[in-house]
């Protein structure tokens, strides 16, 4: 029997620019030591399938001041272009359905599926996805939660959604998938990944439509929110009006478009904002956005001590990818570093075995992440 292909280790990425300039902060010790937490075999999935498509994802290497015609030779992130058939694109979104088909709309993990690592928006920056993995560990050994916006805005979602997928069907109690709003059909035809899909597939049988929509119909699927230890709640947008138990999320049925208006609408579109208190429009114009004030009384409501979400970049998290809200019951993280080229620095938070939340900046300029030790110690309630 070749077991060996069961416990593939995830290849490293091809990272040479990041290495020479890392930040001398050391301060990682007890964290580093706890995501030796190597998943047991019964819970990987055995698939050549997997296997190869993951390898061949973490191993493509960029063409490299190939092209000597390219316009933006400093600026521009080197592409790292992936060969990937379309047939290889369905039987994936084949098994990604099933893994998600039988995982409730409400992930929960408990004290021993820490430590637990959170990564906000990645917009199809593949590279800084295989970094963010590179450097916290591989998924047989680190468990992962991903808050969606996986597509759009940057030029590789195919690549971010392909590798995450593979990654998800190959080690099912290590990595989680939420939906962010652009995991959406009426989102994602207008922001990218459907002309990405189009050009891509442009000469295949069905064209980039088809793989298009095999996309949605995974996307579709998708869960919408994760509740750890029963104190900290994660999701891509917020929270709702229409949000006053937990079950009210597991009710949520799936496969589901996300819909103008309600519990689904908002998980994946709400922002704070202390401009009004209370409940308000938002300004994007599809659901709300809700004041200091909502987040203490749902935080009371739910019995939950901290809510982690993803869906914003504003001015305060250039230099640090976070921001907290609401006396700290609330943080935003945002993991895709010199978004639209905004040099923005990233970051990925840590949730520890004894529930403390830190941060690892993903640097833009020297493209180094350092752990910050902004440890927040999570407040009795
Ligand atoms: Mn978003």
């Amino acid at each position: 029997m070749d077991n060996k292909t069961t416990a593939t280790k995830l290849p490293s990425a091809e990272s040479s620019e990041d290495k020479e300039d890392e930040e001398e902060d050391t301060s990682t010790t007890d964290e580093e030591e706890e995501c030796e937490n190597e998943v047991p075999e019964s819970e990987v999935i055995e698939n050549a399938f997997l296997d190869e498509l993951i390898f061949r994802l973490m191993t493509a290497k960029s063409p490299q001041a190939q092209s000597p015609g390219s316009k933006k030779s400093v600026e521009a992130t080197p592409i790292i272009q992936v060969q990937i058939s379309s047939e290889e694109i369905i039987q994936l979104c084949d098994l990604a359905i099933q893994s998600f088909a039988c995982q409730k709309a409400l992930i929960r993990f408990e004290k021993k599926d820490l430590p637990l690592v959170i990564v906000g928006d990645l917009h199809g920056q593949f590279r800084d996805l295989r970094s963010i993995l590179t450097r916290c560990g591989p998924p047989h050994k680190q468990s992962y939660l991903f808050l969606g916006d996986y597509v759009d805005r940057g030029i590789q979602g195919i690549e971010v959604a392909t590798l995450l997928l593979a990654l998800k069907c190959k080690y099912p109690s290590k990595v989680f998938m939420l939906r962010g709003n652009h995991e959406d059909g009426n989102t994602c035809m207008s922001y990218g990944f459907y002309d990405e899909c189009l050009e891509r597939f442009l000469l295949d049988e069905g064209g980039g439509d088809k793989i298009w929509l095999k996309f949605l119909s995974v996307f579709n699927w998708l869960p919408l929110a994760a509740i750890i230890d029963s104190t900290i709640l994660a999701m891509h947008g917020g929270i709702s009006p229409h949000l006053h138990t937990l079950d009210d999320i597991d009710r949520i049925s799936r496969p589901a478009i996300v819909p103008p208006y309600g519990l689904l609408c908002d998980l994946v579109w709400a922002d704070p904002d202390d401009r009004h208190d209370g409940w308000s429009l938002s300004p994007r114009g599809i659901s709300f956005t809700f004041s200091s004030s909502i987040v203490e009384s749902m935080c009371h409501k739910l019995g939950i001590e901290l809510i982690v979400r993803a869906h914003q970049l504003t001015s305060e998290m250039i230099r640090s990818g976070h921001k907290f809200f609401a006396n700290g019951r609330l943080v935003t993280i945002f993991s895709a570093p010199n978004y639209l080229n905004m040099r923005n620095d990233a970051c990925v938070m840590k949730i520890s075995k004894k529930l403390h939340c830190r941060f690892l900046i993903l640097r833009t300029m020297r493209k180094a992440m350092r752990t910050r030790s902004l440890a927040h110690r999570q407040r009795k309630s």
